[in-house]
């Protein structure tokens, strides 16, 4: 019996600990642990509702707008707003870009390296490399010459011996099996891909000021001004076709790039098909509302719950039936550690049990974790792309049901191969792909209201406080790229009451609860097989691809800094 840690797990946001069990060649056991302590349910208190957005916006640097949007839902609930209809458009159009924009980096750019070597790459026949590349895709850059030339950079940063962000990888672990054309192609994808992201997030620029972090989020709509005939309008008839032109370059980037990609990478590691999934129940929220905010009934993504993978039944989400733990968490409540909290009545006290660093190993039947644990009717529950994708498929959604039921085909794999680390990968590639089909759909129609003189962006009719009641409370939903996200909001005397926040890597990378029952990368990890201890290329294999973000999911780190237990196995690459 060995037990690995990994502390910090890296190409992530913020800081993630992982103890494992190793018995036989297998992870017996897991615990996941947010190292860090942050308070931003506590600095909210006391502040005026509507600029609550602007500080819960920094909550992540990652997944920057979804704690605006969730929070100015938060508070439009709470106060009674219905927003105009050029704001739905413009926050549809804002969260798809962002989820986008995410997805991609999440897959090449902390993801793709579990699977691809890219020291291998440079032993690649740079022709063979080509032939491969127009075997799988349309995509333009395929010449032996192209793929010489990234083999070129990459060797170039070789023979400096400074890696940089590929420096003290797993290179030449027994795991990695893509040839090295495969490696070579997904090298010079991933070089791609940073170019990609990096001009397709101007959608952000324009609707929000800037990003990370938009400025443009209102209660009760937005703060684009919509003019057909003033040039310095944020949207007018030429922005229209400037966002429609970015807009239009996601889909051949992941149509012709990322979706061969996954699929090509998945063929060669099959066997993680059938590993790495863990609790069998997937919620979400549902998000994309397609005529109304209100109508939760018609989102692109539908809400629902699937439990014990069974995807003949989806069931409703009542958002009374969700609470916090912080059995195994280093809070307290005032109604004792064992009981669990509506959000509603949540509860946000630190207290740090323990153990003294420097330390070895995590107090594990004890506290351990700066997470709570969220349940749902006290049940663990995974969220993300895969959750949605399940739930929408199980709905019966039609694009969705068409997307997965063609990629299985094309994967040779039964539905039930999505339940795995490779299925929460594909899941999130054509998620991608569904949001940068519908994108165009939503500025176009942007475009129309514009066209026909519906240009209201802001509905201002509660935003005098004194309009407001003398008490109130709300929440607001979304799924954020990882999953489902919501805020929670008590408004008292014109100010926040209480304000709290259950985040997507709350859910995934959150503790026990009460009862003991694991969270969902604990339940994750178990029965993945591990090569090498002192290498776990495995583990992090399954732990990225929910693709952890523990700056959300702690919500000001602890300023007296902390000394990291040993780190038994280092990885590449670090993010934010
Ligand atoms: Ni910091 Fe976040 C997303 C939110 S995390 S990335 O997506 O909300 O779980
Ligand atoms: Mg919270």
């Amino acid at each position: 019996m060995a037990r690995i840690v990994v502390d910090p797990v890296t190409r992530i946001e913020g800081h993630l600990r992982i103890e494992a069990q190793v018995d036989g060649g297998f992870i017996t056991d897991a615990w996941s642990s947010g190292t860090m302590f942050r308070g931003i349910e506590l600095i909210l208190r006391g502040r005026d509702p509507r600029e609550a957005w602007i500080w819960a916006q920094r909550i992540c640097g990652v997944c920057t707008m979804v704690h605006a949007l969730a929070s100015v839902n938060a508070v439009e609930d709470a106060l009674g707003i219905e927003v105009p209809d050029n704001a739905r458009l413009i926050r549809n159009i804002i969260a798809a870009t962002q989820t986008i924009q995410d997805h991609v980096i999440h897959f090449y750019h902390l993801h793709a390296l579990d699977w691809v070597d890219v020291v291998s790459s440079l032993k690649a026949d740079p022709a063979k490399t080509s032939q491969l590349a127009q075997s799988i895709s349309d995509w333009p850059k395929s010449s032996a010459t192209y793929f010489k030339g990234v083999q070129d950079r990459i060797s170039a940063l070789v023979a400096s011996k400074q890696l940089s962000l590929f420096g003290a990888g797993y290179w030449g672990h027994p795991a990695y099996r893509l040839p090295p054309e495969a490696n070579l192609l997904a090298v010079a994808h991933y070089l791609e891909a940073l170019q990609f992201q990096k001009e397709f997030i101007r959608i952000h620029a324009v609707l929000g000021g800037k990003n990370p972090h938009l400025q443009t989020f209102l209660v009760g709509g937005m703060a684009t001004s919509l003019d057909p005939n003033e040039p310095n309008a944020t949207i007018n008839p030429e922005r229209i076709d400037f966002l429609l032109q970015v807009a239009k370059s996601a889909q051949p980037f992941v149509s012709q790039v990322l979706i061969p990609d996954v699929l090509a990478i998945a063929g060669f590691y099959r066997d993680w098909f059938e590993r790495g999934e863990g609790l069998g129940n997937f919620m979400s929220y549902g998000a994309y509302p397609r005529a109304s905010i209100k109508d939760t009934a018609d989102f692109l993504l539908p809400r629902g719950i699937i439990l014990g993978r069974d995807l003949s039944h989806v069931h409703p989400v009542d958002p009374g039936n969700i609470t916090e733990y912080v059995a195994h968490s280093w809070y307290e409540y005032t109604s004792g550690d064992q009981t669990a909290r509506h959000p509603y009545e949540g509860e946000t006290n630190p207290r740090y049990t323990g153990p003294k660093p420097p330390y070895e190993y995590l107090e594990i039947d004890q506290k351990y974790s700066w997470l709570k644990a969220p349940r749902y009717e006290d049940k663990a529950m995974e969220v993300g792309p895969l959750a949605r994708l399940l739930v929408a498929y199980a709905s019966g959604q039609p694009d969705v049901k068409q997307l997965v039921n063609s990629t299985l085909a094309k994967l040779k794999a039964p539905p039930t191969a999505l339940f795995s680390t490779l299925g929460r990968i594909a899941a999130r590639a054509l998620e991608t792909q569904l949001l940068a089909d519908r994108l165009v759909g939503w500025i176009e129609e942007l475009g129309n209201n514009l066209a026909t003189g519906n240009l209201q962006i802001h509905n201002g009719e509660k935003w005098d406080p004194n309009s407001w009641p003398e008490t109130a409370r709300g929440f607001g939903f979304f799924e954020a790229p990882r999953g489902s996200l919501g805020h929670w909001v008590e408004i008292e005397n014109q100010a926040i009451k209480n304000y709290q926040v259950v985040v997507p890597s709350t859910w995934n990378a959150g503790p026990r609860d009460a009862q003991g029952q694991r969270g969902a990368y604990e339940a994750a990890l178990l029965k993945t097989p591990v090569a090498d201890p002192e290498r776990p290329l495995e583990l992090l294999r399954t732990i990225h691809s929910f693709d952890p973000c523990l700056a959300c999911a702690v919500h000001v780190v602890d300023a007296r800094g902390r000394t990291y237990a040993r780190t038994r196995a280092g990885v590449f690459g670090t993010w934010g």
